[in-house]
Order: structure tokens, then sequence, then C-alpha cells
């Protein structure tokens, strides 16, 4: 451990994430110091893996305080929620005017926003950064959502290049975001399309094993050929190796001994909530998010299994025995990338959405670029989405890119085959038909609404208009027509 020379940068936090941020920075050669509310924890990591590194660490908040050159860069990792605001008032009264207070955590972008607005107020700056990647991208390189003052963002940026997720084309994985929350809100984004793209693997994965009566590691295996096309991307080769585990103890594949109960820390959720406030349709990762809380009700679940009747089993029988396995692949692997690129589609309208809405001026290109490496989403097909906002920075919808057309029109039908195959034999694919439902609702030039707009002024006097003529229109449902 080294105590002297003022220290570039400061890391408060010493659970998993600090940690390895912390020592991602060292690697790169900027001077630390580090701070942790237990004292022990930091001990912990000074004695041990931060051991002969250049890393100094303060006993108290005033001591690390005073390590940090000015202006001072000082990165919490604590608990989202109330442990940051807790450390942001200990630090307030700490700091001198131009300091950079930078929360590093899963905060809510709205708690950010207002955390902004009063970091600035004592004259300091504060930067909301989603980090993405876990403990791994951490150590190695995550890819960073800064957002805040543009002046802070340029003083970070040499750092926040080093230690960011490099790309094929060795760009960094980070950019300035935009004012306020907008870098947590991106980062809400990323996890909430990580939703959409973790249950549209689970759903391909069980049509295998339903429909094809596929084992794990012949699973695993498809898996790991769809890895190397367009696919290609982190979530499918972690699910390739998933599927190929087996348990040491019994020798079955791991994954078949795994409670079906996916947990969820609420990133995702928000996510939902967020598009509704805003209007902005993203029913891919809501259908993800409902189907994580189906999966916890398993008591239920179960109970039901026995009452709630699917299709005959005969007619199942006679269904799967017609399959030609390798054509049901095909249709798998080019409607996973379809149902992928709509719930893309989704994800980037929404960003456009909340840009407009709370004046954020995002760049989408920029942020397909940024999640191109380091983050959990990170695929092969973010560069193109990148290209199709940076050709056409005013794109209303990915869908509509030139380059995309084809991919999406030949792909819905694959998908298509999918969900109805799926239907008729009982397994559930929420998020393969909301990416299909999403890109027909899109399309239809004239959708039933005219229905639902009779409907509520029917019932509620609520008007309408007409296709035929201007004005506002309302009409007495029930009185008796004029003869
Ligand atoms: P945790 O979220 O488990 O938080 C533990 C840290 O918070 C410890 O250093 C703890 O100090 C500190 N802390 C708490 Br709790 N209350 C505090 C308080 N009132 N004042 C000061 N310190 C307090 O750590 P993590 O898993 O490293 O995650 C850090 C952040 O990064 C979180 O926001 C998380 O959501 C986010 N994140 C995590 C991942 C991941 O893969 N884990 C990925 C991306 C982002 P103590 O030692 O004194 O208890």
């Amino acid at each position: 451990m080294t105590t002297t020379a003022a220290r570039h940068v400061g890391v408060i936090g010493l659970a998993v994430m600090g940690e390895n941020l912390a020592l991602n920075i060292e690697r790169n050669g900027f001077p630390i110091a580090v701070y942790n509310r237990t004292w022990e924890r930091t001990e912990e990591f000074i004695n041990g893996r931060a051991s002969g590194l250049n890393v100094a660490a303060g006993k108290t908040l005033p001591e690390f305080v005073a390590l940090l050159e000015r202006p001072r860069r000082i990165i919490i990792m604590v608990k989202a929620g109330a442990p940051v605001d807790a450390v942001i008032a200990e630090l307030i009264p700490l700091l001198q005017e131009g300091d950079m207070i930078i929360d590093g955590g899963n905060s809510l972008f709205i708690d950010s926003e207002r955390r902004s607005k009063e970091v600035e107020a004592a004259n300091l700056h504060f930067v909301g950064m989603g980090i993405s990647g876990g403990e791994e991208g951490a150590l190695w390189g995550p890819s960073l959502m800064p957002g805040g003052p543009k002046q802070a963002y340029i003083l970070l940026e040499p750092m926040l290049q080093a230690i960011a997720a490099k790309a094929e084309d060795g760009e960094p994985c980070v950019t300035h975001i935009g004012p306020g929350g907008s870098g947590h809100y991106v980062k809400m984004i990323h996890n909430g399309i990580e939703y959409g793209d973790m249950q549209l693997i689970a759903e391909s994965y069980d049509v295998m094993r339903h429909a094809l009566g596929m084992t794990a590691p012949q699973i695993a295996a498809v898996f790991a050929e769809w890895n190397k096309g367009p696919l290609a991307s982190y979530l499918i080769e972690i699910t390739a190796e998933v599927l190929a585990y087996t348990d040491p103890e019994t020798g079955a594949p791991l994954v078949d001994l795994i409670l079906d109960t996916a947990e969820q820390k609420g990133t995702g959720r928000w996510t939902s909530q967020n598009a509704l406030e805003l209007g902005s349709p993203i029913p891919t990762i809501d259908a993800a998010v409902f189907a994580r809380t189906m999966s916890s009700m398993k008591e239920r679940r179960v109970a039901a299994s026995q009452a709630l009747k699917g299709p005959n089993p005969e007619d199942i029988a006679a269904m799967t025995s017609r399959i030609d396995p390798p054509r049901l692949l095909g249709y798998l692997e080019r409607g996973l990338l379809f149902a992928k690129i709509s719930s893309y589609a989704q994800g980037m309208a929404l960003l456009r959405a909340a840009s407009d809405s709370y004046n954020w001026g995002l760049d989408l290109a920029e942020i397909a670029r940024i999640w191109r490496a380091g983050c959990i989403i990170r695929a092969e097909l973010l560069e193109p989405i990148r290209a199709a906002f940076g050709a056409q920075p005013d794109l209303e919808n990915l869908l509509l890119s030139i380059g995309f057309l084809d991919i999406v029109n030949e792909g819905a039908g694959a998908c298509r085959s999918v969900v109805t195959l799926a239907r008729s034999i009982g397994v559930p694919v929420p998020a393969h038909s909301a990416s299909l439902d999403y890109f027909d609702s899109y399309r239809t030039a004239a959708l039933p609404a005219n229905l639902t707009q009779g409907q509520r002024d029917y019932f509620g006097a609520h008007t309408y208009r007409r296709i035929d003529k201007p004005g506002i229109f309302h009409t007495e449902w029930n009185a008796e027509p004029a003869s």
C-alpha cells in the first residue's frame, strides 16, 4: 500500500463491484485511494488483493478525502438506495467547489436526477454512471454510461476510457450520455433489454426440449453453433456453457436440477413502469418481467398443472412427430434473431421517447456503440444497430432501417412458425409472441381501435374522429335511429 502522492481518484465501497473497479483503475496506472464504511473490509482488501499495489486507504472519510488531488473524483460503489444518499450527505461538507461525486451503482434515474440537483447546489458535480459487466467487467473492462455535466465528464474521460471495455475496433465503451440522470436511465434500459434477451433465449430452449425432445447438452451444441452466426453474443455464449455443464454430484446436466423460479432486482420492472409513463410500448421487455414473476409462483403453478389442461397429448405427439428438426432449428434461430431485433427496436424507441420527454439529447448510435463490449447485452448485432442510427440519427424505428428491413421481413415468418408451433403444443412463448405482435401492430395501417373509440364514445361520450371528414364527433348510440 502506498499513501504518498495525491491520488487521482477515490472509490467508496469495497464490496464486489467497488473492489474490482478499484483494481481495474490501479492496473491502468491511475493512483487510487479507497474507503469502506467498515474498516475491516478495507484492511482485508489492502492486505489481500491490493497487496503490493499502488492503492492508498482512508480509515475515516475525511482521511480518504484528504488523499485525493483536486478537483476530487470520488466514485461511490455502495448499495443502491438510501446508502448512496447517506454517503453523499457525509461527503458534501468535506468537498470543495468543482469536486466530483460519481455514483457507479444501479441507482434509479429519478434518484440520480434529484441527487444531481442536490450536489450541484453545493457547487459540486454529480455524475450518475451506469456500469454493466458484473464482477468480471468491473475488473477487466465494463461498459460505462456516465450522465451529468459535460465538463465533469471531460475531466473523467481519460480514466474512464482507460478502464472501459474495448470493442473489436479498439474503441472504448464509454461516452458522455447526457445530463442529470440520463446515464442511469440508459443503464436501466440496458437491463430491460437484457431481461428480454434472456427470456427469448429461454423460450427457444423450451421449444427445443418440448417440440424436439432434445437434452441439455444437445441444446448447448445448438447455441454454440448459433454463437458463430448473427446471434453471436455474450448471452448466447454463456447459455451454451450453462446447458453443457454437468453436475459433479449427480452426473446430470446442472440446468435440469435448477429450480425454475427466476429472481429480479427491479431494473426490468423500472423499465416497464417508465415505458408505461412515457407511452412507449416495450411489450417484449414487459413479457420478460412478467415471465419471471410467473416463474416465481412455483407452488401455484404446480397445483394448477393438475387442474388446467393443455392440448391433447395425442395431438401433441402427432404434431411433434411431423416436425423436421433441422427446419425447426432454422426457424428458431431466425425467429430468435427477429424477436431480438424487435425487442431492441422497442428499447431504442423508448430511449428516443425519454430523450424527447426529458430533453436529454441522447445519441442512439453512441449508446449502441458503447454496448458492443463489456456489458451483458454485448452482441454482434449492436454494430449494425450503431450503423443504422449513425446513418440515420432521426430513425424513428429500428425495424424501418434499410439495413434491417429484409432481415425482419423474412425473420417475422420464422418467428410466426415458432409461435404457432409453441401455441399448438402448449409451450408458453410470451416474449416471442410480444415481439411478433409489436411488429404486426407497427406494420398495420388500420388497427381495430376504431371499435375501441366507438365503445368509449358509447359509455363515456369520449368522442371520436372520422376517416371521411374532419372534426370531432359524438353519437347517441342507443337513441332510436332517425327514420
Ligand atoms: P452491494 O450492493 O452489496 O453494497 C455493499 C457495499 O455498500 C459495502 O461496501 C457496504 O459497506 C456499503 N454500504 C451499505 Br450496504 N450501506 C452503507 C452506508 N449507509 N454507508 C456507506 N456504505 C454503505 O455492493 P456491490 O454488489 O459491489 O454493488 C455496488 C453497486 O453496484 C450496487 O448499486 C449494485 O447494484 C451495482 N452493480 C452491481 C453489479 C454486480 O454484478 N454485483 C453490477 C452492476 C452494478 P460495509 O462493508 O460497511 O457494509
